[in-house]
């Protein structure tokens, strides 16, 4: 008898241990805009990696399309199997807030990544790069590419996505100076991050705008969109392309001309450095308050610091990608 019982107390601590183990491990979800977009296939490998350096259960969302409201399902569901952190990639800056001050209020640690929620639906965001930084060069590329004139249009995402239309907001305020005077914005179109929408998209630019000189595309899936249609179009050296593209997407119209140049960051830095974040949250190593830092695995040192009413985590500056440098990128991400 006494054999059976300390028999049943060594299972039992064996049981707490290994539940204390998995507990700390934690689950940590990452939600993105939707499925089906390499970019952020690289942003979820970079989340992947770090979850697992640090020894936790990753979770990957994905919606089938761009929608805040397919977002939300989700939200409710990673609620009900008790994550320990939802990292988000919001399709609309605003509507996530019930869903994710619910899941804040049931001890989930909430972050925003690439494209923001609103600073009370979150504890911290993690940025890739400064917006203005990146609206800015956006106009100056385009700017140069088309010679100073001529009628240029944006094709971006979706119609409610933080992020570009931060960069827009930027991209307006840069073309205010003196020296874009005669550059004309004539039309912001939405391909929504689906191919084919923004392939459409571009060919419904191109009809209406008989003129036009330059796109922006501030999206990786749109610029690879309107790389292909102005490629097929044999529209080299008169329709200019720049934005955020992926190189491995982007490196066949670099190098033909369509696109001189265009930026981005590296996703599988921003996925890595969002999974660390995510991890400090859930250590209590970090709250998501200006001033504290943390370590972020191969990324090292990381702060927090103020973002208008919020804060946030900064990955670095935006890189530009020309026919030079392109071939060593293309592979990578
Ligand atoms: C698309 C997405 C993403 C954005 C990149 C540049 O893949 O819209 O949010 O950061 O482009």
């Amino acid at each position: 008898m006494k054999k059976i019982i300390i028999g049943m107390l060594v299972l039992l601590m064996l049981f707490t241990v290994v539940g204390a183990a998995a507990a700390q491990s934690g689950k940590y979800a990452l939600v993105v805009k939707s499925a089906g977009n390499p970019f952020m296939e690289k942003v979820r490998e970079g989340f992947e990696n770090a979850i697992s350096e640090v020894g936790g259960e990753a979770i990957y969302k994905a919606p089938a399309e761009p929608t805040v409201e397919a977002q939300i399902i989700m939200i409710e569901q990673l609620i009900t199997q008790r994550v320990d952190a939802i990292a988000i990639s919001a399709n609309d800056p605003e509507a996530l807030r019930p869903a994710l001050q619910k899941a804040m209020s049931r001890g989930i640690k909430v972050l925003s990544l690439d494209s923001s929620v609103n600073p009370n639906s979150r504890m911290v965001h993690v940025n890739q790069a400064d917006p203005e930084q990146i609206g800015r060069v956006q106009i100056q590329g385009i700017a140069e590419m088309i010679g100073g004139e001529g009628q240029i249009a944006v094709l971006s995402a979706t119609s409610q996505a933080t992020n570009q239309n931060l960069w827009i907001d930027w991209m307006k305020k840069e073309l205010e100076k003196p020296e874009y005077d005669n550059i004309e914005l004539v039309k912001v179109a939405y391909g929504d991050d689906l191919r084919d929408k923004s392939v459409s998209e571009t060919e419904a630019l191109l009809k209406s705008y008989p003129d036009l000189k330059g796109i922006i595309a501030p999206t990786t899936v749109g610029i690879a969109a309107a790389g292909k249609v102005l490629t097929d179009r044999d529209l080299v050296g008169e329709v200019y392309l720049t934005g955020l593209g992926l190189p491995s997407e982007m490196a066949e119209y670099i190098k033909n001309g369509v696109s001189p140049w265009m930026y981005l960051w590296n996703p599988i830095d921003l996925g890595y450095l969002a999974g660390y974040a995510a991890e400090g949250l859930v250590a209590e190593e970090i709250t998501g308050e200006a001033g504290e830092s943390f370590t972020a695995g191969d990324l090292g040192e990381k702060e927090v610091i103020k973002a208008g009413e919020g804060t946030e985590i900064m990955l670095g500056a935006p890189f530009r990608f020309d026919a030079d440098n392109i071939d060593q990128w293309k592979e990578v991400y």
